[in-house]
């Protein structure tokens, strides 16, 4: 089974002027690991300097969507990656955390005026998120679809914000 991608990229984008954020989360490390290797890989291969990609970790994904709005205060960046990886247990913990962080995240966009990449998997198995870093042989890693999702919301829509 293939885990999905992002789709063909549809333009040229030149991330060399762009200052882009990751903040990540410490649960999970191994699979968080390989998902911010994916997301610098693909930045830097979209130009983006090594010194205009600023890293920052919280302890775990429910603290992504304010640490992701002290990023952009704290490091005057363009763009921010907040990456995590939430697996479900048998509590309902997962369902409050998944909800209340991406729709965090996604008012986070309109409050801050700029973009907010979403990178947390919301995972039913320790299997699906390790297909979706890439660590499970010959699957796809999201990180990778992240940076260019970043690289991609900047150059096309700034300066419409
Ligand atoms: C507590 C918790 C649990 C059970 N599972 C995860 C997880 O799968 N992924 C993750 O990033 N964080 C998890 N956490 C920690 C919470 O996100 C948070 O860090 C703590 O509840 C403290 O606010």
């Amino acid at each position: 089974m293939a885990v999905k991608g992002l789709g063909e990229i549809d333009g040229t984008y030149d991330g060399s002027q762009i200052r882009v954020g990751i903040v990540h989360a410490r649960w999970n490390r191994e699979i968080i690991d390989a998902l911010v290797y994916g997301a610098i890989k693909q930045l830097k291969k979209y130009n983006v300097k090594e010194e205009n990609i600023i890293i920052e970790s919280v302890p775990g994904a429910y603290e992504l969507p304010f640490a992701t709005k002290c990023m952009f205060n704290k490091h005057n960046v363009d763009v921010v990656i907040p990456i995590g990886c939430l697996i479900k247990g048998s509590t309902m913990h997962f369902e409050y955390i998944c909800d209340a962080v991406s729709s965090q995240l996604m008012k986070l966009q309109f409050e801050i005026n700029k973009p907010v990449i979403f990178g947390v998997l919301t995972c039913l198995t320790e299997e699906q998120a390790l297909q979706r870093a890439a660590i499970s042989p010959g699957m796809h890693n999201h990180g990778e679809d992240w940076g260019a999702c970043a690289v991609e919301m900047v150059c096309k829509w700034k300066g419409y914000y």
